[in-house]
């Protein structure tokens, strides 16, 4: 983490925000582009009851959203009788931050209290059985921005967060992931995916080639988020578990003249968020019988 945000400034959020609030969550929920980051309406958000809103940029040391129309708010209130905090709307590295930047509200979460950490993404779907409008549980991913050593982790370490060093082998909590299985079929809503998920650093949608080789090396969904946030919160031992909505089919060859755009992924995230939330609700109530 830079020496720009200390432990200390985190902390003093944490109380800014504790202070304000008359419960202590349980579960932290970052909603994605395919969840309500952009809209009221339906959103998940929305159905939290004895709500207590925090426009990002009142919140002390937090950073602000950029994104065009993005609603930019921490929201903390119960879900279905469960204590949760939801980001409605997350920062990306596209927007100008740097990786620990857009991932400080992990920490943050993990702060005020959160033992479990449920990340939302909208993505491209690479792997050819997945339709637009899928849901893939995340069971592992490649952090590709890692690989050149742009990691939220970078910088002095405070052991207050976590360790130096840490293992990421089993960073989506597989009983997690068994538990939104059970939940989502008991619930009847179709089939879901297991899959590998990595993020690039936007804005740009990605080109064939590039698509290709994530193709070639096993990605099955690509977005330009969650990869450190999921980092950040295993640092802080959350357990997480994460999803992508498929809002957009890649293109992986040059015949295809469709074209990806956030409108579409919008759209998608639209149309399937009664199904998001439905299965979101649900599994806050399971999570917290744990
Ligand atoms: C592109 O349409 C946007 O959707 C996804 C991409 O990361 C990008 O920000 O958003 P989330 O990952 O925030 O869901």
């Amino acid at each position: 983490m830079s020496t720009e945000y200390t432990y200390e400034h985190l902390a003093e959020t944490a109380k800014y925000l504790l202070e304000r609030v008359p419960f202590r969550p349980k579960i932290g929920i970052i909603c994605g582009s395919g969840m309500g980051a952009y809209w009221n309406e339906g959103s998940l958000a929305e159905a939290l009851t004895d709500k207590v809103v925090f426009p990002y940029n009142q919140i002390p040391h937090f950073p602000e959203s950029t994104v065009e129309g993005h609603a930019g708010q921490l929201v903390f209130g119960y879900l279905m009788g469960v204590e949760v905090v939801c980001m409605k709307g997350r920062f990306h590295h596209y927007e100008g931050y740097p990786l620990w930047k857009c991932s400080m509200p992990v920490r943050v979460m993990k702060l005020v209290g959160i033992s479990h950490l449920i990340a939302t993404n909208a993505a491209g779907g690479l792997n050819p059985k997945y339709k637009v409008g899928d849901v893939m549980l995340v069971n592992d991913h490649i952090n590709l921005m890692g690989f050149s050593g742009n990691n939220p982790l970078h910088g002095p370490n405070d052991e207050r967060f976590g360790p130096r060093f840490l293992p990421m082998n089993r960073a989506y909590d597989k009983d997690l992931i068994e538990l939104a299985k059970k939940v989502w079929d008991d619930l009847k809503l179709g089939p879901i995916h297991e899959g590998v998920y990595t993020c690039l650093g936007g804005p740009n949608f990605e080109t064939v080639a590039e698509l290709k080789m994530l193709q070639m090396v096993g990605v099955d969904a690509v977005g330009m988020s969650t990869v450190h946030e999921v980092i950040t919160a295993r640092h802080c031992d959350l357990t997480v578990l994460a999803f992508s909505l498929i809002t957009n089919f890649c293109a992986t060859n040059y015949e295809n003249q469709s074209e990806a755009n956030h409108e579409e992924v919008m759209d998608v995230g639209k149309m399937r968020q009664d199904t998001l939330a439905t299965f979101v609700q649900n599994l806050v109530l399971r999570i917290k019988k744990l």
